[in-house]
């Protein structure tokens, strides 16, 4: 019988397998995982085996990191940060994490001499979708960087066992389909089944003195789960620190009801098991819309209550005196989605651990800051009384509590000014009375920012406007960045490596580096080299698109791509005006030279937002027509790409000539994709929203497409009379452009499909688009004619990237350690290993 143990693998595991880098070492303790862990043998292992058994010989080496880390935080009680959100669309680990240990051409190589590809086996990898977009994904660019600064931080979050949704594209439209991420397993996580916390809903509260003469409330729940820790080590680049994600898994605290059970009540008795695991089940696929369902509250409180339960819990192992909670934990609120954290500290602190109101208060508004994503009314939280009520009794009185003494100081503050106590109060007493999260996060925190420049500004002209005039001194801004190691050593290693041969690799921690690149935007040479670099990339996404939706797409034409969530704001619709607009002159001038032109459209809606997924229905019926037809054939070309995601961006965003960043100025927040974009070369065309007026600035005006009416403009035209038809009715192209949509051109002859939106921009608009129309179309076709003058547009895309170095999520990272969470880096040393063989 022949040995089924693998040719080199050593009967009993020394520490250098598990810990070692070598290329040999790595081999060997790949076979070892394939044999072990997978109880596989080489001949019968499938793509996911290998996956696996790679997964789990990269994890060794970050538990070896993280382990140092944690202890190195436990042994100095090192001052910790805990970024609470509901979102960590972190996308797929492995290749992160091999970019991060500085191991990714080790393993390769390790894999060849296996007879393996690694890129084969990081496709293997199903990403863990749990967010929706920006907001999540800011999350774990923000993970990445607090590794990499080693500041101690953990992540709270969920662990949905269905992430967003996979999307399909059936006959134009989008259809979707549960995201069975785990369904293969996650090698990424460590379960925790001893880390678990009882979270209470419902019920009532009663108080009594104690005999102490304490006022003491009990709160009596209706439900109670448990929560159940899954952790994942998050790495920082070529550094030792590996920081904890910590998401929560919703149980039943007994498996059965069993007197249900005895009673013969077996449905009944599985019930409340059911109920309590559909906590954590789905993800809400909403980007910026409220979906006030109860649901999503649970999932909020959850999330809130086990991570502050877990907080206390790791404080009282090192010090049993929580007046000093704040000094060890600083707690970001990731938007208003975890602001029920402040009622529920107070509640910890006060019924549980028995603090005085007001040292409970002082903490609890010294541990928390909030940050605001977004300004669209129909995405603040608010949560009607009685549901709020009957869902969490108590925290409902301490939040009364909270108001009442909050409205006392205001009331102070500007004696008889009743509507702006009205405004001001957590509670909205207007109509139906509801629990306002943004104003409970803004009483709660001690630090108040949002997410780009001239957000932060309309943030304390608008929303946050009362909350700016009490207390200024909280407000601020903290312009996002997006990671370097993902969005650009990780997707785009041939422009890593052209640029790292000319300046070295010190820009990857310091991406302000970049603009030593500056002098070579006049160098032919090093041009050629950016253009081949880009070819590529874009020869590379040709392939991936021809493979996916079968379109062939040609890579010299200009890639023009716009990618995010579907959202009418985000106004993917008016990159539609404008290909038809193009489409129409091509009709009426068979022979006009255009540039050859590609246009890109990739993202979600969500189900339940019927004009977005119209307008995926849209984009896809363009895109037949054209596609089809031989009078603009291999001029003017549309793709959608299904099921956007992070590994779909990691492949479009190096690959895009131009970035489309076309929202209506006042509505993007900030945008990260921008961001993306620009550092992979890309040159924008945008109007001034979120950071996209921050970017212009670094890049300078000439080096970015500028269109659109800019804030002040648009608020001007509405305080006018906005009148979409008068402006459709004096411009010819855009009024036949309309009227080929409502004739049923794109549709075979059905006038009402489109007519939703057709009619919105006649009749109401209200996000503008009729407004940019032209100015966009002239942007667009100045953009396409400069495309032509290939110097021209490498030298302008050197310039981009060169001087991108503000958009480093690292720099993000640093404001908010130093103007809000006061925390220094923590160097972790790679201790003596020897214990992990004792
Ligand atoms: C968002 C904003 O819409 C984005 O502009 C922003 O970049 C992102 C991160 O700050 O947050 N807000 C939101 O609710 N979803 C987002 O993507």
């Amino acid at each position: 019988m022949t040995s089924l143990i693998p040719p080199g693998c050593p009967t009993v595991l020394t520490e250098d397998d598990r810990t070692g880098t070598s290329v040999e070492t790595l081999r060997r303790a790949f076979m070892d995982n394939l044999f072990f862990v997978q109880g596989r043998f080489p001949e019968v292992a499938t793509k996911n085996d290998h996956y696996l058994a790679l997964a789990y010989t990269v994890r060794d080496r970050l538990l070896l990191r993280w382990l140092n880390s944690a202890k190195t935080y436990r042994d100095q009680f090192s001052r910790t940060v805990c970024y609470l959100s509901a979102e960590f669309l972190l996308g797929p680990h492995l290749g992160n994490n091999l970019i991060n240990l500085g191991l990714y051409d080790a393993v390769a190589e390790a894999m060849q001499q296996t007879g393996l590809d690694l890129n084969v086996l990081l496709d293997q990898e199903e990403e863990p979708g749990l967010g929706n977009g920006g907001l999540g994904r800011l999350a774990a660019c923000y993970m990445d960087s607090l590794a990499t600064l080693e500041i101690p931080a953990i992540g709270y979050g969920i662990r949905y066992e269905y992430g967003i949704f996979d999307q399909e594209i059936r006959d134009g439209w989008q259809v979707e389909i549960t995201d069975k991420w785990l369904r293969y397993g996650n090698p990424w996580e460590i379960a925790r089944p001893e880390i678990t916390l009882p979270v209470k809903f419902g019920g009532s509260t009663y108080s009594y003195t104690d005999d102490q003469g304490r006022y003491r409330v009990v709160w009596q729940p209706h439900q109670m789960v448990q929560g159940i820790a899954y952790d994942t080590p998050i790495l920082g680049y070529k550094v030792n620190t590996a920081n904890l994600l910590r998401l929560w898994r919703a149980e039943a605290i007994e498996s059965f009801d069993f007197q249900a059970f005895n009673t013969g009540d077996y449905y009944g008795a599985v019930n409340e098991k059911i109920a309590s695991e559909n906590i954590t089940k789905v993800l809400y696929p909403n980007d910026e819309q409220l979906q006030g369902k109860e649901l999503r509250l649970m999932q909020q409180y959850f999330l809130c209550s086990c991570a502050l339960q877990d907080m206390i819990r790791l404080y009282l192992q090192c010090s049993s005196d929580l007046t000093r909670f704040h000094h060890k934990f600083t707690v970001q609120l990731n938007d208003t989605h975890p602001a029920i954290s402040v009622a529920e500290l107070m509640r910890l602190l006060v019924d549980e651990h028995l603090l005085p109101w007001d040292t409970a208060w002082d903490i609890t508004r010294q541990t928390f800051a909030y940050t605001n994503h977004t300004l669209l009314p129909e995405a603040l939280e608010k949560w009607p009384l009685p549901l709020f009520g009957s869902l969490l009794p108590r925290h409902l009185q301490i939040i009364y509590e909270i108001n009442q003494r909050f409205l006392d100081q205001v009331r102070l503050a500007y004696p008889g000014d009743q509507e702006r106590l009205a405004r001001l109060s957590i509670i909205d007493e207007s109509e139906c009375r509801y629990v306002r999260m943004a104003n409970l996060a803004c009483v709660g925190s001690h630090a108040i920012n949002g997410v780009a420049a001239l957000h932060s500004e309309l943030l304390k002209q608008t929303v946050l406007r009362d909350f700016y005039e009490l207390t200024p001194e909280k407000f601020s801004n903290k312009t996002n960045g997006v990671t370097p190691r993902r969005w650009m050593v990780l997707s785009n290693p041939g422009l890593t490596r052209l640029i790292s041969n000319h300046i070295g690799e010190d820009w990857i921690k310091h991406l302000d580096q970049l603009r030593r690149l500056e002098p070579l935007a006049e160098d032919a040479g090093f041009a050629a080299e950016w253009h081949a670099v880009k070819h590529k990339n874009k020869v590379r996404l040709a392939e991936y698109i021809q493979q996916r939706v079968g379109i062939s797409v040609d890579p010299s034409s200009i890639f023009d791509i716009l990618v995010k969530r579907i959202h009418e704001y985000k106004r993917q619709h008016l990159c539609v005006l404008n290909i038809i607009t193009l489409y129409q002159r091509l009709k009426d001038h068979p022979n006009l030279d255009i540039t050859p032109h590609t246009f890109i459209f990739g993202g979600k809606a969500a189900p339940g937002y019927y004009k977005a997924k119209l307008i995926i229905k849209l984009i896809n019926s363009v895109a037949e027509v054209v596609n089809t037809d031989p009078t603009v054939a291999d001029r003017l070309k549309v793709v959608f790409l299904p099921d956007y995601n992070v590994t779909c961006g990691q492949r479009v965003y190096p690959a895009a000539d131009l970035s489309e960043q076309i929202s209506t100025a006042g509505y993007e927040a900030s945008g990260t994709g921008n961001m993306k974009f620009a550092l992979n070369g890309a040159l924008t065309i945008g109007t001034l929203d979120g950071a996209n007026v921050e970017i212009r600035e670094e890049v300078g005006a000439e080096n970015f497409f500028l269109f659109g009416n800019t804030v002040e403009q648009l608020q001007e035209i509405w305080r006018n009379g906005y009148r979409p038809w008068e402006i459709a009715n004096n411009n010819p192209m855009l009024k036949r452009v309309l009227d080929l949509i409502s004739c049923g051109h794109f549709s075979h002859g059905d006038t009402e499909l489109f007519r939703p939106i057709v009619e919105h921009l006649w009749q109401n608009d209200r996000y503008c688009l009729l407004a940019d129309y032209q100015s966009y179309v002239d942007c667009q076709e100045q953009a396409t004619r400069l495309y032509r003058d290939q110097k021209q547009w490498v030298k302008m895309s050197i310039l981009n990237v060169a001087r991108m170095g503000k958009f480093s999520s690292d720099r993000a990272i640093r404001e908010y350690c130093e103007d809000i969470w006061r925390v220094q880096p923590v160097h972790v040393p790679l201790a003596d290993t020897s214990y992990i063989a004792q």
